[in-house]
C-alpha cells in the first residue's frame, strides 16, 4: 500500500535546509549514507499530481514531460552556490521512495512511500532573536498548518557554537510550541547538524576516513549538544502525550570530493564554494567529484523511522561510550 507523509524542514536562515534537500536524491543514488547497502533505497522526484493521486507509478501524462521541475531548479541553484529561500511562500517538493533490497523489520509496510517535503525560509519559523522581520501572516499561517499536519520535522542547525547563535530563543520557543500543540500528527523529529565536512578541512585526504566513523559523529553530537538548553524541551516532546521519537545526526550537502576524499570546498574560490572543474559542464563536474554525505538520513528516518549507523537517540547520546559502530558502510 502506498503511504504518504509530510516532512517539514525547519531551521534558522542559512543553516542549509535547501541544500540538504537539493543533495538528497544524489546521496541516495550514490549510497552515501550509513544504512546497509542491502537496503537499496531509491528516491525519485514526482509531481504534486502524483502525490495527490497516490499513484504508485508515474502518470503517463508526465512521462515525457520536459519542463524543468521545481526540484531540478532547486538542485541547479544549489550547484551554483545556493539561493536564500524566498519568504513570500513555503515550497513543497514531492518524491516517491522505494526500498528495493532487504527491508529491515522496522519497516512494517512494503511501500512505496510518497513524500511531501516542505522547505521554507528560516526567518519564518526561527527568526533571529530581537529582529523584526516582516513576514506575511498568510505565509506564517500556511507553514503553521503544514507543521501541524506533518508526520515529521527535520530541524537543521549549522554546526557552530550553539550558545553564540542569535536564534536560540526562537528555536526554544518553536520546540515548546510544537511540544504543546494539541492537534499535531508529529511522530518523528530529526535534529541534523549540517555542514559537517567543515570540521575536517585540515585533515586532507584522511578527512573522509574520520567522517565515516560513527563514533566521531557521536562525540561531535555530544559536544555540540552539551550547552544546548533547548535539549530538555526536546526531551519533553519525546516523553509528552503522543510523544514523537527524536533522533540526532550530522550531514554535509557539500560532502567529500570523490577520489580525493577531502572536504568538498574549493580552496581556489572566494568563500566556501563546492569544488568543481570549470572546464567541465555542470552535470559531469558534479558526477565526477561530488559525493554528498549522510543527507539521506534525516529524510529516511523521518519517512520510515529507520535508524542508520549515524542516527542517535537520546539514550545513545546519554550513554558513556558510543555503541560499537556497525560495519563501515560507506565504500
Ligand atoms: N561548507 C558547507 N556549506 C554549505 C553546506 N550546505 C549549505 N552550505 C552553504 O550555506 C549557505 C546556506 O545554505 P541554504 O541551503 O541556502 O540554507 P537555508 O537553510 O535553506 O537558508 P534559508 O532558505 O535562507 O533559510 C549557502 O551559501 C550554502 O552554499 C555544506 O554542506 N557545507
Ligand atoms: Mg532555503
Amino acid at each position: 500500500m502506498t503511504e504518504k507523509s509530510t516532512i517539514c524542514l525547519i531551521g534558522p536562515k542559512a543553516s542549509g535546509k535547501s541544500s540538504l534537500l537539493a543533495s538528497l536524491t544524489e546521496c541516495v543514488a550514490q549510497g552515501a549514507f550509513g544504512y546497509s547497502p542491502r537496503l537499496r533505497p531509491a528516491l525519485q522526484p514526482v509531481t504534486e499530481g502524483d502525490f495527490r493521486a497516490a499513484a504508485t507509478e508515474i502518470r503517463p501524462a508526465d512521462f515525457l514531460a520536459h519542463e524543468e521541475g521545481d526540484y531540478e531548479r532547486l538542485k541547479r541553484d544549489f550547484a551554483l552556490g545556493g539561493v536564500a529561500t524566498d519568504t513570500l511562500d513555503t515550497y513543497e517538493y514531492y518524491f516517491r521512495l522505494t526500498v528495493n533490497g532487504e527491508a529491515p523489520p522496522a519497516i512494517v509496510t512494503p511501500g512505496p512511500w510518497l513524500l511531501e517535503i516542505v522547505d521554507s525560509a528560516g526567518e519564518i519559523a526561527v527568526p533571529p532573536d530581537g529582529a523584526e522581520i516582516p513576514i506575511l501572516n498568510d505565509v506564517k499561517t500556511k507553514l503553521a498548518r503544514q507543521l501541524l499536519a506533518s508526520e515529521a520535522v527535520v530541524l537543521v542547525l549549522p554546526l557552530v557554537r550553539l550558545e553564540d547563535s542569535a536564534w536560540i530563543g526562537a528555536l526554544t520557543r518553536f520546540i515548546d510550541r510544537l511540544a504543546l500543540a494539541p492537534d499535531k500528527k508529529l511522530r518523528r523529529l530529526v535534529v541534523v547538524f549540517s555542514q559537517y565536512e567543515r570540521l575536517f578541512v585540515r585533515l586532507g585526504p584522511s578527512a573522509f576516513t574520520y567522517a565515516c566513523d560513527p563514533a566521531v559523529a557521536w562525540h561531535v553530537l555530544r559536544k555540540s549538544l552539551r550547552a544546548a538548553q533547548w535539549l530538555e524541551r526536546l526531551r519533553a516532546l519525546e516523553t509528552g502525550d503522543g510523544g514523537a521519537s527524536v533522533r540526532f545526526t550530522v550531514a554535509s550537502s557539500y560532502g567529500f570530493t570523490k577520489r580525493f576524499q577531502n572536504p568538498n570546498i574549493d580552496p581556489h574560490q572566494p568563500g566556501e564554494r563546492r569544488f568543481r572543474r570549470a572546464s567541465l559542464e555542470e552535470a559531469r563536474a558534479s558526477n565526477e567529484y561530488w559525493r554528498p554525505f549522510l543527507t539521506a538520513e534525516p529524510f529516511l528516518y523521518a519517512a520510515l523511522g529507520l535508524d542508520s549507523a549515524f542516527t542517535f537517540s537520546f539514550a545513545q547520546l546519554d550513554a558513556r561510550a558510543p555503541e560499537k559502530p556497525a560495519a563501515s558502510i560507506l565504500a
